[in-house]
């Protein structure tokens, strides 16, 4: 097979069922397959909430290792607008040309010091390190600090052997305790400064809401962006047709980068929980019980998309949802966007070609199905125009 393929495992039961069951540390949970009830799900907070006990919407549940709440996804409608109405604008700023012109000279010279190597771990050598510097831009912090970040590693609350790892997020946290205190004492122009500064519904944030907003701003962008990168680079390298056609048709990017999304939803799943007893699509779902809305398996569903398993690089009708649905959609997803342009535009000048030389896939398990979300390791060689 080739390596950058991502499988659907969830099509039969899709079709047959539209949702599965999995359980997760004993808290089980409903995954909803298909779009329709996916966005239905999405749209209805207030049977669906994600407002529950701060880590249990996430899958697996971080509900052991934390009990900081992250905003705004963890809060429902109607502060979680109040929130959103603070954070968009800061969240915008990639379209900004100042923002464009800087992420563009780091991603860049990544590339420029990629192609002069005889191999390259994509994962950690390349992906990690483009998160950790733009995420400088949207934090607007000192460029400095990408070094601190890339020695975590790709994932916040995960390490290599432990899908949820207590000590790792303390790391985490115990940065941004230190940051918020010293821009408290020192306002700079970053975003832990802007939350210092501004206020919610007529009030000051609290520590642990500018917390939860920087947490969130870690994490949530994190392995998602890695496994973004690693897996575009992983289809280049096996499609290098399709490097070409978008150099020749650069109008089409917009197009591709959505697809490419769509493909590799790099977030699987994300959880709610039920207020009440309810159903989704005939399944009988228990108040105080677990949903997920699977958005990998939206993204494949063949009554909407044509082809689902295929790439299709300018393909037209794209209603995805690797970036979520409704009003909880992906706060990072401009920034992101931003990144694959800017990483597409970048490639398509530099980059004749690249080889794959060896890969570890990382698998997820998600009670009987196994989804590839990406790699742990992918080695690669980046081949100069
Ligand atoms: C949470 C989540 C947010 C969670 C949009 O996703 O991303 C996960 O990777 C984190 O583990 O804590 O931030």
């Amino acid at each position: 097979m080739k390596k950058h393929l991502s499988p659907d495992p969830f099509k039969n039961t899709r079709a047959t069922s539209g949702c599965a069951h999995m359980d997760d540390q004993n808290d089980p949970v409903t995954m909803i397959l298909r779009l329709k009830d996916v966005r239905k799900t999405a749209h209805n907070w207030k049977t669906f909430q994600s407002g529950a006990t701060p880590g249990r919407i996430v899958i697996p549940s971080e509900v052991k290792i934390r009990d900081t709440r992250q905003i705004p996804f963890e809060v429902d409608p109607p502060l979680h607008g109040s929130f959103r109405a603070l954070l968009d604008p800061w969240f915008k700023r990639p379209l900004e040309a100042d923002y464009k012109a800087k992420l563009s000279t780091q991603i860049k010279a990544l590339v420029e010091n990629v192609l002069k190597a005889d191999k390259v771990e994509t994962v950690a050598e390349f992906s990690l390190c483009l998160q950790s510097h733009a995420l400088t831009l949207l934090l607007n912090t000192d460029g400095s600090e990408a070094d601190t970040w890339i020695g975590w590693g790709t994932h916040v609350f995960r390490s290599e052997h432990d899908p949820l790892d207590g000590n790792k997020a303390a790391l985490l946290y115990d940065y941004i305790d230190a940051q918020i205190k010293s821009a408290a004492i020192n306002p700079r122009h970053d975003l832990y400064s802007v939350l210092l500064a501004a206020q919610v519904d007529g009030k000051k944030l609290t520590f642990d809401e500018i917390k939860g907003i920087m947490i969130l701003t870690f994490a949530g962008g994190r392995d998602t962006v890695i496994n973004a990168v690693t897996n575009t680079i992983a289809y280049f390298a096996e499609n290098p047709e399709s490097l070409v056609r978008l150099r020749n048709e650069p109008e089409i990017i917009g197009r591709a980068i959505e697809e490419l999304i769509r493909y590799f939803a790099p977030l699987t799943q994300m959880g709610r929980v039920a207020t009440e007893d309810t159903q989704v699509c005939e399944h009988a779902i228990a108040a105080d019980s677990r949903v997920s809305l699977c958005w990998a398996s939206a993204n494949r569903d063949e009554s909407v998309f044509e082809s689902p398993d295929e790439v299709i690089l300018d393909r037209k009708l794209n209603p995805h949802v690797s970036f979520g649905f409704s009003h909880h959609n992906c706060l990072g997803a401009t920034h992101a966007r931003q990144i694959m342009r800017i990483l597409i535009d970048t490639l398509i000048e530099k980059v004749s070609s690249i080889d794959i030389l060896d890969c570890e896939e990382n698998i997820e398990t998600l009670g009987e199905f196994s989804r590839k979300v990406g790699f742990h390791r992918l080695n690669v060689k980046f081949n100069p125009r």
